[in-house]
């Protein structure tokens, strides 16, 4: 398995409740590495750009809404087998799926607030690095 990067993002509701430190340090203690970080007010366009593939969806507008509602912690990270496993450390989207122990599962109980994004693909962790970092990676 060869080494990958991801994105990750802390959403308004866990920058709202000084969780970003703790998240950073799971991640830390897994042995992945931080590669880039901003803390950001996400504009409109970026946010629908982000979440285009939910564009049908009737939460769409509810989605975007949330997302540029307060800064967000935007990060790549790095280490073997990321994209799979930041998954599994963030939990199931479905709050009734998210295991105690993963993020979501710890601080999180509805489907919109739910503290954390990561890319679930190599090519949606390709597209929203680009999006999110364009070059400013170290
Ligand atoms: P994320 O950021 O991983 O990517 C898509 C998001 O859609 C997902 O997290 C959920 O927060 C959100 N989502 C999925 N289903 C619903 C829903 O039924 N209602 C709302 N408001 N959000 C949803």
């Amino acid at each position: 398995m060869a080494i990958e990067k991801t994105f990750l993002m802390v959403k308004p509701d866990g920058v709202k409740r000084q969780v970003i430190g703790d998240i950073i340090d799971r991640f830390e203690r897994r042995g992945f590495v931080l590669r880039g970080a901003k803390l950001m007010n996400v504009p409109r366009e970026l946010a629908e750009k982000h979440y285009e593939e939910h564009k049908e969806k009737p939460f769409f507008n509810e989605l975007v809404d949330f997302i540029t509602s307060g800064p967000v912690f935007a990060m790549v990270w790095e280490g073997e087998n990321i994209i799979k496993l930041a998954r599994v450390m963030m939990g199931a989207t479905k709050p009734e799926e998210a295991q105690p122990g993963t993020i979501r599962g710890d601080y999180a109980v509805t489907i919109s607030e739910n503290v954390i994004h990561g890319s679930d693909s190599p090519s949606s962790a390709e597209r929203e690095i680009k999006l999110w970092f364009n070059d400013e990676l170290v």
